[in-house]
């Protein structure tokens, strides 16, 4: 892995001048993804926040050939750039080793694009696919997503009388595309940053289709402070609400393990989006909400020899 002054030394590919919120998580973790390629990168874009708000006409804050997809088509868009790029590596015209990388938000992979990603890791197309993970639909004013966790407030899941924000828990993506069998698989986290260029790097070195589901907190939607993005997607890791770990070739590897697993009642104190299930008439969300993050880590653990 490349040191951290060597990192800073690389071309930015995302560069600044974009109008992504103070303390959004997503360029963070664009930029660190980025980072880790070696080599020339040509990216696709869903729709949503990353995307409408870095390429505002005539600007365009990437460094890189840069594609915007449909919200439902970004994987096939980047397979169909990979496939050309073979058949013109066949023929010659070209010789050098490109990177390609599709991003999408949660609501762009874990719903809509969801069919179109499937395919292409089916295929093994040779591309890194990135879930840019804020739990909602963010672009469009903060709806729930099937990647938001249970009791969060959205403006389609909403806080009252009748309900305690969503009543389901989140689907769990990063297993979905596992079992699609494809060589690398992990998930991360925007304020870690060795684990994050560490999985892309590996990411980017695997031949055939990659995926990193990335958890990239949005303080619009969260409600908190645009100071504390870092500090809140650590209490998310160190919860175990989002654990850290990889699936190279079929085998499971946790890259974290938190020395204290601390409760979800402190990732849920820190967030606006919860702040109803601190209510007594709310208690039970919060215990089934730990039963559950207790029940997938022990899972988890189980799957990676650590249990
Ligand atoms: C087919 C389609 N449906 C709906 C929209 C409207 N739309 C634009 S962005 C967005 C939400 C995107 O959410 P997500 O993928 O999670 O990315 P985020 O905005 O959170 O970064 C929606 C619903 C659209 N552009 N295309």
């Amino acid at each position: 892995m490349p040191t951290l002054k060597e990192l800073a030394k690389r071309p930015e590919r995302l560069t600044p001048g974009h109008r992504l919120c103070a303390g959004c998580g997503a360029p963070i973790a664009v930029r660190l993804i980025l980072a880790a390629a070696d080599k020339p990168v040509v990216v696709a874009n869903a729709t949503g926040c990353l995307e409408v708000s870095t390429t505002i006409f005539p600007y365009t804050a990437w460094n890189i050939p840069w594609i915007h997809s449909a919200f439902e088509n970004a994987a096939a868009t980047i397979a169909g750039v990979e496939s050309m790029y073979r058949a013109k590596r066949k023929r010659g015209e070209i010789d050098e080793e490109i990177y390609f990388v599709a991003f999408g938000g949660d609501g762009g992979t874990y719903d809509i694009g969801l069919q179109a990603l499937s395919g292409a890791l089916e295929r093994g197309h040779r591309f890194l696919y990135v879930c840019y993970n804020n739990e909602a639909y963010m672009n469009t004013g903060i709806q729930r997503s099937s990647a938001t966790p249970l009791g969060a407030w959205t403006t389609t899941s909403p806080v009252g009388r009748v309900l305690p924000g969503k009543t389901q828990w989140r689907k769990n993506l990063t297993e979905i595309v596992a079992a699609h069998g494809i060589p690398y698989v992990a998930q991360s986290v925007a304020s870690n940053w060795r684990d994050l260029v560490n999985k892309a790097e590996k990411a980017f070195h695997t031949n055939g289709p990659s995926f990193i589901n990335v958890l990239a907190s949005c303080n619009r939607g969260w409600r908190h402070d645009p100071a504390d993005t870092l500090k809140i997607m650590q209490l998310a890791v160190d919860c175990c609400i989002w654990p850290l770990y990889e699936v190279e070739n079929g085998v499971y590897r946790l890259t974290y393990k938190p020395k204290e697993k601390k409760p979800v009642e402190e990732w849920l104190k820190a967030q606006g989006r919860f702040r109803h299930l601190l209510a007594p008439e709310n208690r039970h969300v919060v215990e089934a909400f730990q039963r559950y993050v207790d029940e997938e880590w022990e899972r988890l653990l189980k799957k990676c020899g650590e249990a």
